[in-house]
């Protein structure tokens, strides 16, 4: 049914969104696209846990349940969890390309499922205290969040202790899918070092699905494939790669869901006072490191080039989701989010994945200017926590309306709201669903 605070919208959004997550769910997890992504990703499968519980808050639980299953031993997620009834040529990197359960195979990953050996943003932990809020009868009856807490634990333990290879208590990513907005101009700097694999080497899938104008170049794909087959032949070690960057969303949504994790200790009769301390910690890291006052926005930080990148990406907006931001720096990120960078309230339909007026913005490319609705859905919460409500409020409108316009894309021109890439994608119809209550 609409929630009380959606007057705009009828029972057709909440029906048609979770239509979309029906005709997408494989039994045990929800794929975020039939055609161009079969499998479970990652960061999808937490952001359509959120909206899943609204229509079965079980399914939601399964969805993490299912994803957690395949954690490495060393507490790593991955990033794609493999169906094996799909055929290897529908996605590429297929499972072969990864090896997780080859002869020699990489220590600690699970023997059964096939996964990758990168990761993506920990949105988890987040994800299973609201799918826990949504039926807390249920989720104690089966035992959700104790079943969760270990694992998730492991992860961000994982994060924590092999991945801050700056040394100053943040994350790394070491590869761009890590950090989930893949072509983003902010690693143009990074991956230009990286020398590609020659494009003969391997057959790119999505294009098969995707406009080619709208996805990442071959040159960017040869990039990302000699990255991840360089960290597959180390064993998936960390600390020894070529690309290496600090990012404030990737960062932000740890911090989160280290919250989050405090909660669910909570919940099971714990303290999660050290928790909370610690995401504290993390967030003063966060702004002490990636803070930058003249642009008014976080920035990535290139660990190789041992400095901050000046490209403007919605990733330094994100932090805003924290409660515990300093308040001149709440103000600040919203006066950017509203300014001619990101025209919130102004020019664009929605938040832009990059500077409107950076010079590599290309509206229907991908990550480098179309808008997204993970992104809108994080910052749509942010505006709330810190109490913009009126601007939050519009927020919301926008991408109940948009994503229903445009049958749930994965992205659209952040001006005209034009539909980008699939349609029917999982998160935009969960997103959906989650801001329609
Ligand atoms: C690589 C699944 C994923 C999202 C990412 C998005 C895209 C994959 C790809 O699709 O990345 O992981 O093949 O382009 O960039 O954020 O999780 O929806």
């Amino acid at each position: 049914p609409p929630g009380a605070h959606a007057p705009a919208f009828g029972t057709s959004l909440h029906v048609r969104a979770a239509r979309v997550l029906d005709a997408n769910w494989t039994g045990s997890s929800t794929v975020p696209s039939r055609n161009l992504y079969p499998h479970q990703w990652s960061w999808d499968s937490a952001f359509i846990a959120i909206g899943l519980r609204h229509v079965s808050p079980r399914r939601a639980q399964t969805e993490l349940e299912t994803l957690l299953a395949a954690q490495w031993a060393d507490g790593r997620v991955p990033h794609i969890v493999f169906n094996p009834s799909v055929p290897l040529d529908a996605y590429f990197p297929s499972p072969d390309f990864w090896r997780s359960t080859t002869a020699g195979r990489p220590a600690g990953a699970p023997r059964t499922v096939q996964t990758s050996g990168i990761v993506q943003p920990p949105v988890h932990a987040l994800a299973a205290w609201l799918v826990h809020c949504a039926d807390p009868g249920l989720s104690r009856a089966r035992g959700f969040l104790a079943r969760m807490y270990p694992r998730l634990a492991a992860w961000h333990r994982y994060l924590l202790h092999r991945r801050d290879l700056g040394g100053a208590g943040l994350v790394s990513v070491v590869h761009p899918w890590e950090q989930g907005m893949d072509n983003s101009p902010c690693w143009d700097a990074p991956l230009a070092r990286i020398a590609p694999a020659p494009a003969r080497s391997f057959r790119r899938a999505d294009l098969a699905h995707g406009a080619p104008e709208d996805r990442p170049t071959d040159l960017d794909y040869g990039r990302y494939v000699r990255l991840a087959a360089d960290y597959r032949d180390a064993g998936y070690a960390d600390g020894g790669g070529e690309f290496a960057v600090e990012d404030p969303a990737f960062n932000a949504l740890l911090i989160a869901s280290e919250h989050a994790l405090a909660r669910i200790a909570g919940e099971l009769g714990a303290a999660g006072t050290a928790r909370h301390a610690r995401a504290d910690r993390l967030t003063a890291a966060l702004v002490r490191r990636l803070w930058d006052p003249a642009s008014g926005m976080f920035l990535c930080r290139d660990l190789h080039a041992g400095r901050p990148n000046h490209e403007r990406g919605v990733s330094g907006l994100v932090p805003l989701i924290l409660p515990g931001l300093p308040r001149e720096i709440a103000a600040a990120l919203v006066r950017t989010l509203c300014g001619p960078h990101f025209g919130l309230g102004g020019r664009t339909r929605l938040v832009p994945s990059y500077d409107l007026l950076g010079e590599a913005f290309d509206p229907h490319r991908y990550w480098r200017g179309p808008a997204w609705f993970n992104t809108g859905w994080l910052l749509e919460r942010g505006l709330r926590v810190h109490g913009e409500r009126e601007r939050a409020d519009a927020l919301r409108t926008a991408v109940l309306r948009l994503a229903e316009d445009t049958g749930f894309a994965e992205y659209v021109d952040p001006y005209t709201g034009a539909a980008c890439g699939a349609t029917g994608f999982g998160w935009t119809a969960a997103l959906a669903l989650d801001l329609h209550h």
